[in-house]
């Protein structure tokens, strides 16, 4: 058993690499080649692999570092069940192509496609003064690497270094950079064609020159430029920053992308994209590819943000991307059918409500677990007393008289829950964003949901605790009011503690309300009805209150929902306990 070192090999002139995922551990048994880190620079990303198998012994670098050639990665304990390595004369399994040039045990190992920058044909003119042929760079061992996408076209300017095509094999895919600049005077490859070293990609003519000396020179001596990497691949392997894939036989190459791991599918994009995704914070799991192979463009990304921000549907699954809880990755593609096929239809535009509502209320859904818990009020005398005082009001008051308001229902279940929420304070309180912490409020702001011909709004009524049911009536009626009308103010739908949802004065029995989080709770009133209750003697008639509380269940045990909904009843079947 012996200790080696792993070190970061010749990545060509590729200086200072911030190390953006590490993906392994102390103790993790690796083979030859599995991938330890992924790095990248402004146009690559690459994963650099374990140049000798064995079981890591120490991890020497973190996310962030900046590496070189010859950094220490990791120590290795040699186990002596390693497999011949590529570059072994030892005979063994015939190495993958992207690792022929994999050196022998415990020296640094060329990461995939990384194979030769400094090997990359300078420009060679093209026949006319100041055009030079761009051409395909040494690619080590790849062979017919597909075109997936062309970057430019003719009559763009392009500068030295400016990726001109992407190209993909089954382990990398790289971006091909023009070694002039000047003017995209051909393209000789289009998507779909198979490249190989020497092939010319286009003619760039250098136009503010006239000739191609100055671009020439800047392409043949890109050393002394400090800018080496002209007509190098930026090589990238190909699922950088997605689930880590287990390690790979050698001579069994992961599936072109998108390729699935598990129930996950692996984002298929060039490495400029998933460094612009990554600036944004986006997941590329969950953006919807346009190019070919479902390639994910940049302005594909632009247009996930761009949905995200207006919450319109953009992503593979119904704008779930916005983050908390880890919910979204990994979602299966939003499924894309022509209705037509099937019969008439109509399309219409989301409203701007459902469009903002519809995501938060899919990441609630899918992100807290909700278990919804039933009981039934009696609320036979709650309601006998509401209508007599109506009536009382009614023929005491006359229009614009604060007394004359109706006191709803809606209103006294507020106060009760009022009641209720200080019994059980976890149901008024919020998760942190880490999920390590409760804060429990010490206010009583309920919010309640209003159907609006746009949607469904929550505006919140504040300190219900230190309002009458008349007071609580009045600003539901005008709250509701104004969001019918579109005229409720941001500030007018903050800041709850608690939600209810009431469906009581349309219909339906009982409902599984969703959790407007940070809350942790809902609670869903539905249509009372007479049901008949059994009083020892005889069945009587009493008016039952169906209710849905909707829970958190990081937060609230079954036991605890069951003794909140069963007290919110006794209050609301004699509401003189609030005054207790
Ligand atoms: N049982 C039986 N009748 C009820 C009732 C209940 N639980 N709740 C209300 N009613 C009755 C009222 O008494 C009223 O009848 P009268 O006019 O004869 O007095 C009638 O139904 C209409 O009430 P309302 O719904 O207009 O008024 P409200 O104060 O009860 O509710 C509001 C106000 C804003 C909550 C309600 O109008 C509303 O928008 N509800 C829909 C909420 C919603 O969409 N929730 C679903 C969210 S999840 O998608």
């Amino acid at each position: 058993m012996s200790i080696s070192e792993l070190k970061v090999p010749d990545i060509g002139d590729f200086k200072d690499v911030e190390v953006i995922e590490v993906l392994v551990k102390p103790g993790d048994r690796v083979e030859a080649e599995q991938s330890l880190i992924t790095i990248e620079s402004d146009k690559a990303s690459m994963e650099i692999p374990a140049s000798a198998a064995g079981t890591i012994k120490e991890i020497k670098v973190k996310v962030g570092d900046k590496l070189n050639q010859g950094s220490l990665i990791a120590t290795i304990e040699d186990d002596g069940r390693g497999e011949a390595k590529a570059g072994d004369d030892a005979s063994g399994p015939a190495p993958a192509p992207a690792s022929a040039q994999a050196p022998g045990s415990a020296t640094p190992a060329a990461p995939a496609a990384l194979a030769a920058p400094a090997a990359a044909p300078a420009p060679a003119p093209a026949g006319k003064s100041g055009a030079v042929e761009v051409a395909v760079p040494d690619m080590g061992d790849f062979k017919d690497v597909e075109v997936i996408e062309v970057l430019v076209k003719v009559g763009d300017a392009v500068a030295l270094e400016q990726s001109l095509i992407t190209i993909e094999s089954d382990k990398a895919s790289m971006e091909i950079p023009s070694s002039a600049a000047g003017v995209v005077k051909q393209m000789k490859v289009k998507i779909g064609d198979k490249v190989n070293q020497g092939d010319v990609i286009a003619i760039v003519e250098d136009e503010s020159t006239g000739g191609a000396g100055g671009t020439q020179a800047a392409a043949s001596q890109p050393a002394e430029l400090g800018t080496p990497q002209a007509a190098a691949p930026t090589p990238s392997s190909a699922p950088s920053g997605s689930t880590q894939t287990p390690a790979k036989e050698a001579g069994s190459p992961p599936a072109s992308p998108p390729a699935a791991v598990g129930d996950q599918t692996i984002a298929h994009a060039s490495p400029s994209v998933r460094k612009f995704a990554r600036e944004l914070g986006v997941d590329l799991n969950l953006v919807k590819g346009s190019g070919p192979k479902e390639r994910i463009t940049e302005d594909d990304v632009r247009g996930f943000v761009k949905s995200a921000l207006t919450g319109s549907a953009g992503a593979k699954a119904p704008a779930a991307s916005a983050g908390g809880s880890g919910f979204g990755a990994g979602w299966p593609a939003w499924p894309s059918l022509d209705f037509s096929k099937f019969g008439p239809t109509e399309t219409i535009v989301l409203s701007r409500i459902k469009k903002i509502s519809g995501p938060n209320l899919a990441r609630n859904w899918a992100s807290i677990p909700h278990v919804t818990q039933f009981d039934e009020a009696d609320i036979t005398e709650l309601e006998e007393f509401r209508k007599a005082t109506n009536e009382r009001l009614a023929k005491k008051g006359g229009k614009g008289d604060e007394s004359a308001v109706k006191l709803t229902m809606l209103a006294f279940v507020m106060r009760a829950c009022v009641a209720a929420l200080r019994q059980f304070p976890q149901v008024n309180s919020s998760l942190d964003a880490e999920g390590a912490n409760l804060i429990v409020k010490k206010y009583y702001h309920l919010g309640f949901a209003a159907d609006t011909p746009n949607g469904l709004v929550v505006p919140v009524i504040r300190d219900v605790d230190k309002k009458g049911v008349s007071e609580i009536a009045r600003e539901t009626g005008e709250l509701a009011a104004q969001a019918r009308a579109g005229k409720l103010g941001p500030t007018a739908m903050q800041g709850a503690s608690f939600t209810i949802s009431s469906l009581g004065g349309i219909g339906g029995t009982f409902f599984t309300p969703i959790i407007n989080a940070p809350e942790v709770a809902i609670l869903g009133l539905s249509k009372s009805d007479f049901k008949p209750k059994w009083n020892g003697k005889t069945f009587e008639p009493q008016l039952m209150l169906p209710l849905s509380l909707s829970y958190d269940h990081r937060v609230i045990d079954g036991a605890q929902a069951a003794r909140f909904t069963t007290y919110l009843a006794e209050v609301l079947a004699d509401m003189r306990r609030v005054l207790l």
